[in-house]
C-alpha cells in the first residue's frame, strides 16, 4: 500500500502515540523517501503525537509509562529526521556553540531535544547537558565549553525558579557577560524571561533557532 503524505504523517503520529519505536523508525525513513519536509514531520507527527497522548494522560486515559514509551519513540524519529534537516540545510560550518539542558528537578526533555536538534540542523554546535541539570553544572559548562549561548528548558512551574537560580549563579561566577542566556518550555513566558534577566525566550523550536540567530548576529 503506497502511503501518501498526509497518511504517512498520521501513521507516524499514531506510531509515536503507541510508543512503537520500530514503526516510527520505518515511517520516518518513508517520510524522507517521500520527500516530505522533515521539519513538518517533526511538528505535525512527532510533537502532535506526544501532545495528543499527553492530553489522554492528563484525562487519565493513558499512563506515564505510555508517555515515556512515546517519548522514546519520538526521539528515534527525531534522530532520523534531524539528519535529513541537516542535509537539506546543508549545514557546513558551525555558526555558534550552544550549551542546553533541562533544569534541576525536571526530567522533561522532549522539547529540549527538539530545540537541540533544530539548532544542530541549522548549523550550530550543540552541547546537550541532558535533564535534571543543577545550576552549578551550567556554570561549569560555560567554563568548559565557552559557549555563545546557554539554554535552559523546563516544563514544571515549580522548576521555573531553577532558571532564575541558574542565571544568578552564572552572575555570581562572573560569567554573565560571556554568554547570552535563553529559556523556554511550556510554562515559561517572555515576561518570565525578562523578569529573571534572560536574553531571550522562544515558544517553540523554530522560533528558538530564529532567536539564537538574532542574538548571535547581535553579539
Ligand atoms: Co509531565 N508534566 N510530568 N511528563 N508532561 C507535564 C509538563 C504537565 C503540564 C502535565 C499536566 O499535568 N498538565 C505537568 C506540569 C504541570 C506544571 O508544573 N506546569 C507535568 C507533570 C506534573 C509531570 C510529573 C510531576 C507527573 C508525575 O510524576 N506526577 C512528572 C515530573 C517528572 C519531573 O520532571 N521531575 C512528569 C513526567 C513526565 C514524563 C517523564 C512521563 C513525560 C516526559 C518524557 C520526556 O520528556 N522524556 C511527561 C510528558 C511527556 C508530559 C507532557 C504530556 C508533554 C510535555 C512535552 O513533551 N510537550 C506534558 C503535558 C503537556 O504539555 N501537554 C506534561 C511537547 C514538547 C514539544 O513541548 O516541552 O513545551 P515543550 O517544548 C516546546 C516549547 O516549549 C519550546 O520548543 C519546544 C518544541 O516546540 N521549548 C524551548 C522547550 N524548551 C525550550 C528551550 C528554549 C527555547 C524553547 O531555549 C533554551
Amino acid at each position: 500500500m503506497v502511503l501518501v503524505d498526509d497518511d504517512l504523517l498520521s501513521e507516524l503520529r499514531e506510531a509515536t502515540i503507541n510508543g512503537d519505536s520500530d514503526r516510527v523508525e520505518e515511517l520516518s525513513r518513508k517520510v524522507i523517501e517521500a520527500g516530505i519536509d522533515p521539519l513538518e514531520a517533526v511538528e505535525k507527527a512527532l510533537v502532535k503525537g506526544i501532545l495528543e497522548l499527553g492530553d489522554r494522560w492528563i484525562n487519565g486515559e493513558a499512563f506515564i509509562s505510555d508517555l515515556i514509551a512515546a517519548a522514546d519513540a519520538m526521539k528515534v524519529g527525531l534522530s532520523i529526521l534531524k539528519n535529513e534537516i541537516v542535509k537539506r540545510g546543508g549545514a557546513i560550518k558551525f555558526r555558534g556553540r550552544i550549551v542546553i539542558g533541562t533544569v534541576e528537578g525536571d526530567i522533561h526533555d522532549i522539547g529540549k531535544s527538539i530545540v537541540a536538534s533544530l539548532l544542530e540542523a541549522s548549523g550550530f554546535e550543540v552541547i546537550d547537558l541532558g535533564v535534571d541539570v543543577p545550576p552549578q553544572r551550567f556554570v561549569e559548562a560555560i567554563r568548559e565549553y565557552t559557549p555563545d549561548i546557554v539554554g535552559m528548558s523546563t516544563l514544571l512551574s515549580t522548576t521555573m525558579l531553577k532558571q532564575k537560580e541558574t542565571i544568578e549563579m552564572i552572575k555570581q561566577a562572573g560569567l554573565r557577560d560571556r554568554v547570552k542566556i535563553i529559556i523556554g518550555g511550556a510554562p515559561t513566558t517572555e515576561e518570565w524571561a525578562r523578569e529573571i534577566g534572560a536574553d531571550g525566550w522562544a515558544p517553540d523550536g523554530i522560533s528558538a533557532v530564529e532567536l539564537v540567530k538574532r542574538l548571535l548576529n547581535a553579539k
